[in-house]
């Protein structure tokens, strides 16, 4: 289908470009379209003999990922400095700013991201936005300390937000993150200053990370309808 078709497009596209025979720590996002990060990069690792040293995983999932792809699988704490990390996003605006955590995954998304020396944002055509918030309605995902998700959920009403703690669907109770936290979906409204929001959001105590990635991004790959690839820098 067309969304599938444009992830794919978006993921083929920035692995060919990015991925160089200097390219030795890749960063793997989490969600579907970093999927073809990984199947296309795992193709040209088998057929161009490129000597990728580490993959670095930002979710269980990107685990799963590398290690069936016959990727090498390693931490960051190995490999601190990141060549190119690739990752999808929920919504991204015209200076590349970010809102992640769709897939509950930002926090080690945000870590491995902040440690590339290369971050690439890879998305299909529903992403790519003039400004936050007017095309994701979910709310920007946050991940709270779960002691404490009432009093944050008072707080972001405080700030002007809509706060709803983000419930599971194959399990009773809250989503639980790979981190053993919870999520906060806070709806904003639009966001024309993400940097400021992100200032205020994070000095909430027990919000041990936000879903806006302000000024990361190098480059972003969108897949469009017709079936061409736009890329932002
Ligand atoms: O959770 C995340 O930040 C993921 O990157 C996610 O939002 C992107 O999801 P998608 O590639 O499945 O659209």
């Amino acid at each position: 289908d067309l969304v599938n078709e444009a992830k794919r497009k978006a993921a083929f596209e920035a692995i060919d470009a990015q991925v160089t025979s200097e390219s030795k720590v890749i960063g793997i996002g989490s969600g579907s379209t970093v999927v073809f990060c990984v199947e296309r990069l795992a193709h040209r690792v088998k057929t161009e003999n490129l000597s990728i040293k580490a993959c670095i995983p930002t979710s269980f999932q990107a685990r799963q990922l590398i290690v069936e792809a016959g990727l090498p699988l390693a931490e960051l704490n190995a490999h601190p400095t990141i060549d190119v990390a690739f990752d999808g996003a929920d919504e991204c605006d015209a200076e590349l700013n970010c809102i992640k955590g769709g897939g509950a995954c930002q926090l080690q998304e945000k870590l491995v991201a902040s440690c590339a020396t290369k971050f690439v944002i890879v998305a299909d055509y529903r992403k790519d936005s003039k400004v936050l918030g007017t095309q994701w309605k979910q709310g920007v995902p946050l991940e709270v300390v779960p002691m404490a998700y009432v009093p944050i959920l008072a707080k972001l009403k405080a700030l002007g937000g809509k706060p709803t703690l983000r419930m599971a669907v194959r399990k009773a109770g809250p989503v639980v993150t790979d981190n053993g936290n919870f999520v906060i979906d806070a709806d904003f409204g639009q966001i024309s200053d993400p940097v400021a929001l992100e200032k205020k959001l994070i000095a909430i105590p027990g919000i041990v990370e936000t879903g806006l990635f302000c000024h990361m991004a190098k480059y972003a790959y969108f897949g469009l309808e017709n079936g061409e690839v736009k890329h932002l820098k």
